[in-house]
């Protein structure tokens, strides 16, 4: 006969998988530009029982959690072997974030933790943190993440526990389980939302930047930053430009980043990024969307106005409220994108889009005029025009 411990895990198990199985379901409706889904994909609540619990009942009598998780977010995402694969930033209760591979058949649903989470080497300087891995399989083979690493600045006053430096992290595999790490990558500023182009770039790798002073202040970082670089096993940057900047009175007022790497369409390359402003609230990040040249990936050739896509509901609270953050995206051979966010840093979600309707967007969407009265004369030519429609 089963003992009361024995049954007590068996109900773990079966509330976990009934979580984690549970389909998801389009949320109806929407702008006609992307669709929500009506639950999270991955919360602290789908990493496996056995990362939390010890099974042992002569150890853990109780059946109590022994390893608290906090929080999922920030993932980076990959096609793989023809399954969605999501690197998660998992939270432990202690505030140590970590790396782990969630993997989903469809991209919507059904998303589970590979058993181990990712064995990441240290750099020669051991980072305290690691968070929000970019991936790109790069086409010189390999699978590259570019994270933050962050370490406390050791420059800072005594008894100042907060001060800390962030930089890019950079290792490389081929499996998603066997990582190589390479040395953080060089720069004159701190680092965050460091980012690897897919595509060599005149023969040079070229990296999404967002140089700042401090490690909350941008300062004078500009906004999103381009730079080459020669080889990914000592990389450097020398020279850095600013390709996207951020602009006074706009959703990236105070700070924006590269999300992913961009898509490649006929059109251009396509990116999804974040903004952040101040408000009385704290900072409140959306995301948005972009696009450069092919022929020159550092020309913008199109930039919609505001908000792709802002907290709303259930994702405006959480552990840092009134955020949505992303640094995935898979976009299929058939033109579906599935565009993972993570809200207020605290759980994942998915919604999906094509890259036409990404584009049209894109494309389409009226220019931020800087000014209300701009706002204004945009608005009316759009109403006259409907309104000459209805009226035939
Ligand atoms: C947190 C990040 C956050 C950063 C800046 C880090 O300590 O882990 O989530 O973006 O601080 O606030
Ligand atoms: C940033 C990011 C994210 C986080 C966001 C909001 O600086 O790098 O890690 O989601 O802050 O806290």
């Amino acid at each position: 006969m089963k003992n009361e411990f024995q049954a007590k895990v068996e109900k773990l198990f079966a509330d976990h998988e009934a979580l984690i199985t549970r389909p998801n379901i389009p949320v109806e409706g929407g702008n006609g530009v992307f669709t929500r889904y009506t639950y999270p994909i991955v919360t602290a609540a789908h990493t496996p029982v056995f990362w939390r619990y010890d099974l042992d009942e002569a150890t853990n009598p109780y059946l109590m959690e022994r390893i608290g998780m906090n929080a999922t977010l920030n993932s980076g995402a990959i096609k793989w072997n023809g399954k969605y694969l999501i690197v998660v930033r998992v939270e432990g209760a202690d505030r140590k974030s970590f790396f782990a591979v969630a993997e989903s058949p469809n991209g919507v649903d059904n998303f589970r933790f590979w058993d181990y989470p990712i064995t990441l080497p240290e750099d020669v300087v051991p980072a305290t943190n690691v968070y929000d891995m970019r991936l790109t399989a790069h086409e010189d083979g390999w699978i590259y993440g570019i994270f933050c690493a962050e370490r406390h600045d050791d420059n800072a006053a005594p008894g100042d526990l907060s001060a800390a430096t962030a930089t890019a992290g950079i290792a490389r595999t081929k499996d998603l389980v066997n990582w190589e790490r390479l040395p953080d990558l060089k720069t004159k500023s701190q680092q965050r939302n460091v980012v690897l182009h897919p595509e060599f770039v005149n023969g040079k790798y070229a990296l999404y930047t967002r140089p700042q002073d401090g490690f909350i202040d941008t300062g004078s970082g500009g906004g999103i930053g381009w730079a080459l670089v020669d080889d990914m096993t000592c990389a450097e940057v020398k020279e850095e430009i600013i390709i996207d900047p951020r602009y006074y009175h706009t959703i990236k007022e105070v700070k924006n980043g590269e999300g992913p790497h961009p898509i490649k369409t006929p059109k251009g390359w396509l990116h999804l990024a974040h903004g952040v402003r101040a408000c009385a609230a704290g900072l409140r990040y959306v995301l948005y969307l972009y696009m450069t040249s092919l022929e020159d990936p550092t020309k913008v050739i199109a930039a919609p106005a505001g908000h792709f896509m802002a907290p709303i509901g259930e994702e405006r609270v959480g552990d840092v409220s009134n955020v949505l953050f992303t640094n995935g995206w898979i976009a299929d051979e058939d033109g579906k994108v599935f565009i993972y966010y993570a809200s207020s840093d605290t759980r994942m979600h998915v919604a999906t889009s094509t890259v036409d309707k990404l584009v049209d967007y894109c494309m389409n969407t009226p220019e931020d005029g800087l000014r209300s009265s701009a706002s204004v004369e945009t608005l009316k030519k759009l109403i006259q025009k409907n309104l000459d429609i209805l009226k035939k």
